[in-house]
């Protein structure tokens, strides 16, 4: 479901709309699902991935929360971040970060957790030894820098330059 409604839904065929939302309908045909199993895997998702939602017109759609690489617009707003927030990567990363900072790679944002527990899920997925990075969120914001919270709880930014950036 990822695949398709974050970075290639025209394998199965579908197009998203601008903000990202495809129809019910069309996305239980291309992916050959029932609608009970796609109920299971929104409800039942770690993370809050999808959303489903009865649009104007009264069509029910799905969308991913975030995490495309497609171009979507997804109507985030702006929101003051907390004083610190938290990277978890592949120790292997951390001199570039160091020296570049964190970028958003083939996303749209860079993903910040609110939390270490967090953080440390997401730089463990990939296996490999873990650096937990803290990033000072709000004195990024008050030098300028435009922080966004998805849906489910995930920090975004453009990016995090590296005198934001310490580790541990
Ligand atoms: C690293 C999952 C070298 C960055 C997770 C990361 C998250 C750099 C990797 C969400 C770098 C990109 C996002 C630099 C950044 N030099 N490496 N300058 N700047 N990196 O997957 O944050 O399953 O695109 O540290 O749970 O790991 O998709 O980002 O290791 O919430 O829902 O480049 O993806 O959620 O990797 O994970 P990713 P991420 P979903």
């Amino acid at each position: 479901m990822s695949k398709a409604l974050r970075h290639e839904p025209g394998r199965v065929g579908l197009t998203l709309d601008e903000a990202g939302w495809v129809p019910v309908s069309d996305f239980l045909s291309a992916l050959g699902i029932d609608r009970a199993t796609l109920d299971a895997v929104v409800a039942g998702n770690d993370k809050q991935r999808f959303a489903v939602a009865v649009g104007p017109d009264g069509v029910e759609r799905i969308r991913a929360n975030q995490g495309h690489s497609v171009a979507v617009e997804l109507g985030l707003v702006a929101q003051a971040p907390p004083e610190v927030l938290f990277h978890g990567t592949n120790a292997a990363f951390l001199a570039s970060i160091q020296e570049t900072g964190l970028n958003k790679g083939g996303r749209h944002h860079v993903h910040l957790s609110p939390d270490t527990a967090t953080a440390r899920r997401v730089g463990t997925r990939r296996g490999g030894a873990v650096v937990i990075l803290t990033v000072a969120a709000g004195e990024m914001a008050r030098a300028g820098h435009v922080f966004y919270r998805s849906d489910n709880g995930v920090w975004l930014a453009d990016a995090v330059p590296p005198e934001f950036i310490s580790v541990g």
